[in-house]
């Protein structure tokens, strides 16, 4: 009584990847489940996945006893930048659990108390932009969120400042990695040989990733000859902590591949959540005033206090609620460690590969009951009510997201932030269009805002910090 796990239909070599639209492949699996069910198998160039969206069934391979996170896909290919960084390499690497162990507790609640003034930095650059706009400026939500990002973890992972909000076009190292990550993407849709023929496309990625390396290796040399800078950020940390389980340091080259990796994996994801946050809540206006009502109480200061930013818990509620719906980082992947059984009736054979939707999962009925599609950040008024199992949008298990508290203390300052001073104007009333890099964002979402009541003042303390500004 096992049951055959259903496949769409095959197009000869190319399998089903003509099903899939290469600008936003978790869209096209998410619509083949929607017709195919809560698994099914997907081939491609003679390798198959399995997708699975169901609670029951993701459930059972976040089993980290049966299942492991699996390099497939998109990740395989990002390795090129990304070396055996954490997101990249494989559990059993040894490297995976050295900066596992010297990392974790750079990226506790704890250490968010190091970073907050670096965050709130980068804030007041985003409110002072805005400020500064004459009423019909639009703003383009998700590229400035990606400048607000980047920055934030620029300076608090390196003590680099990238600026963006200085600058017309992106800093070149940025524009290297963007180009980087899109190529990586489309390659993981094209043939081996389809691959080695574009040579030219072949040949700007070599170049962008070395103009990369070049760049994050000065900074470490840099960092290495200064001594004694800076010594609170992701760098020093890296350079200075051993492990505790072998008493050994990472290496310069692992270090390289960190910082990238932070770099990609800290910045679109998170530009992505404040982007759909933003979004949810110009269309959901009654949660919208919640949430003034929320920072007007809390933020009576001009520049929030850390303390302050953990009082925002309805803006946390939001943000928790936005990547349930968008999850911005929308699959992860896993293999068998063995021979296997899912959901009673699925066969899985050892190093079968099984890819998670996440934004199917997050609106699975059986989980969070008939009003699951819809937006309503009470759910998470207690933690403790959510479905074990129901909720990755940080991924499983060891392998799950190492900057989740990062993420969330920088998103519900800015968040925070913008609320204090801006009332938001969605004056094209925009239409949601996702779109997908490796992670998912609304496409050309643009609102105007303008200052609130009574903030002009508190803007100017706010670029002004250490001169004593008139309080009124
Ligand atoms: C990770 C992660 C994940 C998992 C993946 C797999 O499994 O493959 C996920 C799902 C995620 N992540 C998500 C997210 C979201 C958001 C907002 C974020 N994320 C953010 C961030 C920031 C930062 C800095 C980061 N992030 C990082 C990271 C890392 C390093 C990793 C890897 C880990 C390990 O493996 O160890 C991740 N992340 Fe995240």
């Amino acid at each position: 009584n096992f049951m055959r796990i259903p496949q769409p239909k095959t197009y000869g070599l190319l399998g089903n990847i003509p099903l899939i639209d290469k600008d936003a492949p978790t869209l096209s699996f998410w619509k083949i489940a929607d017709e195919y069910g809560p698994i099914f198998r997907f081939e491609a160039f003679g390798f198959i996945m399995h997708f699975v969206s169901s609670h029951e069934l993701i459930a059972e391979v976040c089993d980290e006893s049966r299942f492991d996170k699996s390099l497939s896909g998109g990740l395989y290919f990002l390795r090129s930048l990304g070396g055996d960084g954490l997101f990249t390499s494989k559990t059993k690497e040894p490297n995976w659990q050295k900066a596992h162990n010297i990392l974790m507790p750079a990226f506790s609640q704890q250490a968010m108390k190091g970073y907050h003034t670096m965050m709130v930095d980068i804030a007041s650059q985003l409110v002072q932009k805005w400020s500064r706009l004459n009423p019909n400026e639009s703003i383009d939500i998700p590229d400035d969120m990606t400048r607000l990002t980047l920055d934030t973890i620029g300076l608090c992972g390196f003590n680099y400042r990238f600026n963006s909000f200085y600058r017309e076009t992106h800093n070149p190292f940025i524009i290297s990695m963007i180009r980087a990550l899109d190529e990586a993407m489309h390659q993981s849709t094209r043939l081996p040989i389809q691959n080695q023929l574009m040579v030219r496309t072949k040949r700007q990625f070599e170049h962008d990733i070395k103009s990369m390396f070049s760049l994050v290796d000065k900074i470490i040399a840099e960092r290495k000859e200064g001594g004694d800078q800076g010594e609170t950020d992701l760098l020093a940390r890296m350079l200075n902590v051993k492990d505790p389980l072998t008493g050994e340091r990472l290496d310069d080259e692992n270090i390289r591949f960190q910082i990238i990796t932070f770099l990609i994996a800290g910045h679109e994801t998170t530009s992505g959540l404040l982007s759909f946050a933003i979004y949810l809540l110009l269309k959901h206006p009654e949660v919208l005033k919640k949430a003034y009502k929320e920072v007007d109480q809390v933020l009576v200061d001009s520049i929030p206090s850390y303390q302050q930013v953990l009082d925002l818990k309805y803006i946390r509620m939001i943000l928790n609620e936005a990547l349930r719906l968008y999850p911005t980082a929308p699959q992860f992947t896993l293999y068998a460690k063995e021979d296997t059984v899912i959901g009673g009736k699925y066969r899985l054979k050892k190093y079968d590969n099984v890819s998670v939707i996440i934004p199917k999962l997050h609106r699975d009925k059986d989980a969070w009951g008939e009003d699951a599609e819809a937006f309503r950040p009470e759910r998470f008024a207690d933690i403790t009510k959510i479905p074990a199992d129901a909720y990755k949008p940080f991924g499983n298990g060891q392998r799950a997201c190492i900057g989740m508290q990062f993420a969330l203390h920088e998103a519900t300052v800015v968040l925070g932030m913008i609320l204090q001073h801006f009332d938001l104007i969605d004056h094209m009333n925009y239409q949601l269009k996702i779109k997908q890099t490796l992670t998912l964002k609304p496409d050309n979402f643009k609102i105007l805002v303008k200052l609130r009541e009574n903030k002009r003042i508190d803007t100017f303390a706010l670029s002004t910090e250490k001169v004593a500004a008139p309080k009124n």
